[in-house]
């Protein structure tokens, strides 16, 4: 049999290793781009400490200190670069076989994949990192073997063999020069990554390191739970509140630099560090935040226990002009939104917020402060990173959003959701639940009901809440035969307006609508 591919095995190997080593790199750059803690090799290296039997465990870390985890890291990258190799070598020797580089590749890209959903961190930069990885990867590897496999010897056109000797000359100098532009470029994501990722792990470090006096953990005792088993928890954890925001790279922001400055249609412009704004009273509340982008029925929504520093005193002692009637606030990213001033100086909680369930702002969600206002979707209140205040007029400015479209106005829709049962599940016969949430943030909700199969709308068990900035559970048993169901809901918000059953998209100003779930009972 003749080798239809040129190239020496070793090159095929090199061109193998190289193509892994700048997958990986690519898969650090790329998880630190979008803001990852941890690379994917990071989280394999953790699954195997997890799923290493604890004494093997101890004995390694006994023998090389806490060096474990390194040294996994670098055995992993070592490992993969040699079957790498290997799969090189084997593609050489097997031209008909196209698939199976990159298939040997996609079963490595998948135990990464494994790994970091099986974490508990947010996994769209593993998984980012992941899918950017592979595809440098299969990239790669095929640029650099190209040159390789230019000449087929068996061909039976023979003008073509003499130009194919000359041309394996060249090919193999484009070999070359590509294997050094790989290994260049190779060098280049990874030192990239280093930085990218280098400032991110600075601030992560100083946000670990906060203490913040007078912020306290989640009441504990408080019992707004209706506990039905696939529910979402009425207090959201952080690493399951939703994020929305414009920024590739959430901005990490030390707040040893950070500063706020109030001023426009102000006596008093001021600049607040954050050593001055934590020494402020501070005030804790629940609230519930959600997505203008939310549809009926969907999850941009959660809630948490907050801790900042009210508004309305700052901008009291800022001295606003009376003729002003909004605060634009800019993020540290350049985001933009313009929340009305009445909302801002009135009774509610509106606030520059620095701890989220009793912890630091994690930077996702805008450390090391964001505003909040109960009663406004996020697009027009709730800036992330926020360090500056405009006072002003919705005359004169306009925020991001705003901008785009979206309505300058943005006070929360009455809206209700179902949670049990799921669209589409089967459920066994007799008494179902259903259960879901409502909300009207600042305004209340004060009957939840359901209508089953068309029928008249009964009344649903609501939970207890602490105050009207924060969603409702509610939940009821309906008696049901076996086939196909629907349940839709509406709501009542405590100024007795009930839930409009007109469809609306989410833009300009907020999706309306009964949702409604179909669902099998067997
Ligand atoms: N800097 C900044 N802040 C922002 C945004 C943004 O894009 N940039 N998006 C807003 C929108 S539209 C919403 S719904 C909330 C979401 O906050 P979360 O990501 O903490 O859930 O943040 C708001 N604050
Ligand atoms: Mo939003």
């Amino acid at each position: 049999m003749t080798d239809q591919r040129v190239g020496s095995a070793s090159s095929w190997a090199l061109a193998g290793a190289l193509s892994a080593l700048a997958g990986l790199a690519v898969s650090y750059l790329a998880a630190d781009l979008v803001g990852g803690d941890e690379a994917p090799v990071a989280a394999v290296a953790e699954r195997v400490i997890r799923l290493t039997p604890g004494g093997l465990s101890e004995r390694a870390i006994r023998a090389v200190g806490h060096a474990d985890k390194p040294l996994l890291v670098v055995g992993i990258v070592v490992v993969v670069t040699l079957l790498s190799a290997l799969v090189g070598v084997a593609a050489r020797r097997r031209p008909a076989e196209w698939w199976l580089p990159p298939a040997a590749y996609a079963v490595v890209a998948a135990v990464g994949f494994a790994a970091v959903v099986a974490q508990p961190a947010p996994h769209l930069p593993g998984v980012f990192g992941v899918v950017c990885g592979y595809a440098a990867w299969v990239l790669v590897f095929a640029l650099l073997t190209g040159p390789l496999q230019t000449r087929a010897p068996d061909l039976p056109d023979a003008p073509s063999a003499g130009a194919a000797h000359e041309g394996s000359g060249a090919s193999r100098r484009q070999f070359l020069i590509r294997t050094g532009l790989v290994a260049a470029g190779t060098v280049v994501a990874t030192y990239a990554g280093r930085v990218v990722g280098r400032r991110r792990r600075q601030v992560e470090a100083a946000r670990r390191a906060l203490e913040l006096t007078g912020v306290t953990p989640p009441p504990a005792d408080a019992a707004y739970d209706l506990d039905v088993p696939h529910q979402p928890p009425w207090l959201t954890p952080v690493g399951d509140f939703y994020r929305i925001d414009t920024a590739i790279v959430p901005p990490a922001v030390d707040p040893a630099g950070w500063t706020l400055r109030i001023h426009g249609m102000v006596d008093h412009p001021v600049e607040l560090t954050f050593a001055d704004l934590v020494r402020r009273p501070v005030t804790e509340g629940w609230l519930t935040l959600n997505c203008v982008s939310n549809e009926v029925g969907g999850d941009l929504i959660g809630t948490a226990w907050w801790s900042g520093v009210r508004i309305a005193p700052l901008l009291q002692a800022a001295g606003v002009h009376p003729d002003a009637d909004g605060v634009l606030q800019t993020s540290a990213d350049g985001w933009t939104c313009l929340t009305p001033i009445e909302v801002l100086t009135d009774d509610r909680n509106a606030m520059l917020a620095f701890a989220q369930n009793g912890e630091p702002l994690p930077i996702d969600h805008g450390f090391p402060v964001r505003m909040l206002v109960p009663g406004l979707y996020g697009y027009v209140s709730a800036t992330k990173w926020v360090v500056d205040l405009e006072v002003t007029r919705f005359d004169k400015a306009q925020g991001y959003w705003t901008d785009k479209g979206w309505s300058s106005r943005g006070p929360v829709k009455l809206a209700s959701r179902i949670d049990v049962p799921r669209g589409g599940a089967h459920v066994s016969g007799g008494e179902v639940t259903v259960a879901g949430t409502a909300w009207q943030q600042h305004t209340g909700v004060r009957a939840v009901e359901i209508s089953v199969d068309g029928g008249a709308w009964q009344q649903t068990h609501l939970a207890g809440v602490p105050g009207v900035d924060t969603w409702v559970q509610w939940r009821t048993t309906v008696p049901l035969h076996r086939g196909d169901h629907q349940v839709r809901v509406r709501a009542t918000s405590a100024t007795g307006e009930v839930q409009t059953s007109a469809r609306a998209a989410p833009a300009p100003d907020g999706a309306t609508g009964w949702h409604t779930v179909d669902f099998h009972v067997s």
